[in-house]
């Protein structure tokens, strides 16, 4: 296997300033790809038993063997909770997953996608195609360009906007600030439903109660769902949902057999699953 100065001993283990005093490891086959871009160090790695993992500045965005859970999470719960998504904006998520989810709803129209890192796609494009196939859509528009500044140009625009962001640290920072949820707000068409990265509400707190503060200020309908990616830290991860019209914890369209035979993860079940807190989440949301 190539040098790296993250695997010590055939393992890669994720440390965060942002998750104190625990990590996550695995075990590494081959590093396939390492070099810095313009934003960020893009690792992709053969892991032993996980497939290809995606790491960005040492964090890892996914690996094969649970991205569908994030990606059909991320995707399907805002979108089966419109009424009839028809312009969509992704922004984040060079892999390309959303973009392969949102692709499987047939009302959908057109899909602007914004990513700040043209290398992610490339790096994507050649190590991830069952991801990467999402750029293949046509209806999905490319714009290489920082989401933040590209979501204040846009008005009154589109019915779902879905922020794939990595976490609060370098490029993504912004995209966890309140002028970017303003600006998300503003682009949306009336009936509009955003939906965002949200974090762990057992390892981010802090985090995860502005994000909720944020979006309870700014939208009538506010909701924060989770669900299970076992390479995530804490084997879990949230949404942070907004909407100025439909109610969020229940889809508002049924699912057809051949698409839901296509998933491994979102049911209308899991959806409404998803929005049912731990008692000390709950408490934690209600105090907001
Ligand atoms: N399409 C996949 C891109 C992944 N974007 C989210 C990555 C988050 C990584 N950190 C997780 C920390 C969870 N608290």
């Amino acid at each position: 296997m190539k040098n790296h100065n993250k695997i010590i001993n055939g393992w890669f283990s994720e440390i965060c300033p942002m998750w104190p005093g625990i990590s996550l490891s695995l075990e590494i086959k081959e590093v396939l790809y390492s070099k810095k871009s313009k934003f960020q160090q893009i690792d992709m790695f053969q892991t032993k038993n996980h497939g290809k993992m995606l790491v960005l500045d040492e964090i890892i965005q996914l690996t094969e063997s649970d991205e569908f859970a994030y990606q059909e999470m991320l995707a399907h719960v805002p979108l089966f909770a419109h009424p009839n998504p028809e312009d969509i904006l992704v922004i984040g998520g060079g892999d390309g997953g959303i973009l392969r989810e949102a692709g499987r709803h047939d009302c959908v129209k057109t899909i602007d996608f914004c990513e700040i890192d043209e290398d992610v796609i490339k790096v994507s494009k050649e190590f991830l195609p069952d991801l990467a196939c999402g750029f293949d859509d046509p209806r999905v528009n490319i714009h290489i360009t920082d989401g933040s500044a590209f979501v204040l140009k846009q008005k009154n625009k589109y019915d779902v906007i879905i922020v794939d962001s990595s976490d609060p640290i370098g490029p993504g920072e912004a995209l966890f600030e309140r002028p970017f949820y303003e600006g998300l707000k503003k682009a949306l068409r009336k009936n509009g439903v955003i939906a965002t990265q949200g974090e762990s509400f057992f390892l981010h707190k802090e985090c995860v109660t502005n994000l909720v503060k944020i979006t309870k200020e700014l939208f009538p309908v506010q909701a924060y769902s989770y669900f299970l990616v076992p390479t995530y830290p804490g084997g879990h991860i949230g949404i942070c949902l907004g909407s100025l019209g439909p109610e969020l914890k229940k889809p508002c369209r049924g699912i057809s057999h051949s698409l839901q035979t296509q998933l491994k993860y979102y049911t209308p079940e899991i959806h409404e699953a998803s929005f049912v807190m731990p008692y000390f989440a709950r408490k934690m949301f209600e105090a907001i």
